[in-house]
């Protein structure tokens, strides 16, 4: 296992998996290669799905590197391409980027055609909804248009349970929107189903998200931040004059320091016996 983690590394974390029953590949020369990522809450069934829709059943998991895994094989006559990203709701920042670079990068020079929210069927967890504001940040708007969603489930994906589950949930009907509308339900025991994936993926004339997109999505973070930093600037320059030590203000900062000093000596010296006594023996003599 050491010696295929070796390997995996020198390879860029890129796989080519061969079917498990042997069966020759059905290549479609026609159709255009798909590049899917998939990413969701940890063990959400990434791995699965990946498995799923290579017909294998010995993958390398993102979970057991915490790095970005490759795998590709054909399915629907298609050459696919599956990148594994591992949850990254709660990395560093810089461990965010690294993979988002690592991700694109795998999926190069096409680019992604779509990321793919794996997502049991059932009660939404806090970790699935940051995971897909994570991705959202991390790539950016652009990649909205590409993203959607994958419920799998044990049971038929026409149960009435099924259904009421996506279509009565709150949260579920929230995350279907933020996601454009795009989901899709499996059975995950069912590998035929995951083709539809493959027809509903290849038929969106959606383009697809590049390195490009990533850059310019971390330009547009830059730009923000450069210009927060110019109106916090300015709006410094404007208080400056009222704060600083010169002029009418200092005069009445002066004054309004020098009477809280004066306030609280008076305070201080009127609580001293010292000058109880001072009273007492003024008081005597006045009285003589
Ligand atoms: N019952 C059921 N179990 C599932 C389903 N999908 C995945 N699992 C199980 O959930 C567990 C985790 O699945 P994985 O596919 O490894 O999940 P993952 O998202 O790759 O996990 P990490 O890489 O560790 O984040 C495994 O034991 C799977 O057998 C499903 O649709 N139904
Ligand atoms: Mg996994």
């Amino acid at each position: 296992m050491e010696k295929i983690e070796d390997i995996r590394k020198r390879n860029n974390s890129a796989f080519l998996s061969i079917k498990e029953d042997g069966a020759a590949l059905k290549l479609d020369q026609s159709l255009p290669s798909l590049n899917l990522v998939l990413y969701g809450g940890r063990g959400s069934g990434k791995t699965s799905v990946a498995k799923a829709i290579l017909g294998q059943t010995d993958l390398l998991s993102a979970s057991s590197s915490s790095e970005c895994v490759r795998n590709q094989g054909e399915m629907c006559g298609r050459w696919v391409s599956v990148v594994e990203m591992p949850a990254l709701n709660g990395k560093p920042q810089q461990e965010k980027m690294k993979e988002s670079f690592r991700c694109i990068s795998l999926c190069e020079p096409e680019g992604v055609h779509a990321f793919i929210l794996v997502l049991p069927v059932g009660p939404l967890t806090d970790e699935a909804q940051e995971e897909l504001q994570t991705i959202q940040d991390t790539f950016s708007s652009r990649v909205n248009n590409n993203t959607m969603i994958l419920f799998t489930t044990d049971s038929d994906p026409k149960h009435p349970d099924v259904i009421k589950c996506l279509k009565k949930d709150k949260n579920i009907k929230e995350l279907i929107k933020r996601c454009g509308k795009r989901y899709l339900v499996v059975n995950s025991s069912d590998r035929k189903q995951f083709s539809k994936v493959i027809d509903f993926v290849g038929k969106r004339e959606q383009s697809c998200y590049t390195s490009g997109n990533l850059f310019e999505g971390y330009l547009d973070k830059l730009q923000q931040k450069e210009e927060k930093i110019a109106r916090l600037q300015s709006q410094l320059s404007k208080l400056l004059p009222q704060t600083g030590f010169s002029g009418r203000y200092l005069k009445k900062y002066f004054a309004y320091i020098l009477s809280i000093i004066l306030f609280l000596s008076l305070k201080i010296i009127y609580n001293t016996e010292m000058y109880n006594l001072i009273v007492k023996k003024v008081s005597s003599l006045t009285c003589l």
